[in-house]
């Protein structure tokens, strides 16, 4: 009897983790690491920074920075059509040099197909001190943490997904932004949810026939 209980609360507790976001998809997010190349690919720009111990990272102790244009991005495997993946990302303009005058932070989550051939921006978000090129106005001197507003599920042809964090500028301005705590977690398709349970319950199922 205490086992059925034992194994019916295996069961409830299987059905449950696999309903809530699996941990986090990217790889050095916090961009604790030595070097963030690593675990992070840098696109192009003219200017980012892997800042070490400045004093006020978001989480841990480094972060990275950006200025004129440029990004770095972060693969990581998805399923066409399966599943819904979440983000959350910190954001920072600071006070002594932040971007302004057409110069903005983005961030995308993209879907990309066998060939590498970007598909589309699932999201995107832009920010920066004035608002610049559309972009939502943040203020200085805080971290600020971006969330998804929705869950999105791979473009039918993905084979992976990308996330994006950057700076970009519409040719004039200035400033930098800052990054840390990047994090994409992905919500299982409810029919894979259903197979664990269905799993679980063959499990007790098959348990109780060896028993008798
Ligand atoms: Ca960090």
């Amino acid at each position: 009897m205490k086992f059925r209980v034992l194994i019916g609360m295996l069961v409830v507790g299987l059905a449950v983790s696999a309903s809530v976001a699996m941990g986090n998809l990217i790889t050095d997010g916090s961009f604790e690491a030595a070097s963030i190349t690593g675990a992070w690919t840098i696109d192009g720009g003219t200017g980012y920074t892997h800042a070490k111990d400045w004093g006020w990272a978001h989480d841990g102790n480094n972060m990275v920075g950006m200025w004129w244009w440029g990004n770095i991005y972060q693969d990581f495997s998805a399923t066409a059509g399966s599943g819904e993946y979440g983000a959350s990302i910190a954001t920072f303009l600071p006070g002594e040099d932040y971007a302004s005058g057409g110069v903005y932070g983005f961030i995308q989550l993209q879907w990309v197909n066998s060939s590498g051939d970007w598909l589309e921006n699932a999201w995107q978000y832009s920010f920066s001190s004035d608002g610049a090129a559309g972009s939502q106005v943040h203020a200085l001197n805080s971290w600020i943490v971006v969330n998804t507003p929705d869950e999105y599920t791979p473009h039918a042809d993905a084979a992976y997904g990308r996330i994006i964090v950057g700076i970009n500028n519409n040719g004039s301005g200035g400033g930098r932004v800052y990054y840390d705590s990047v994090t994409l977690n992905v919500i299982p398709e409810p029919a894979a949810v259903a197979l664990l349970g269905i799993g679980g319950l063959m499990a007790v199922a098959l348990r109780r026939k060896t028993r008798k």
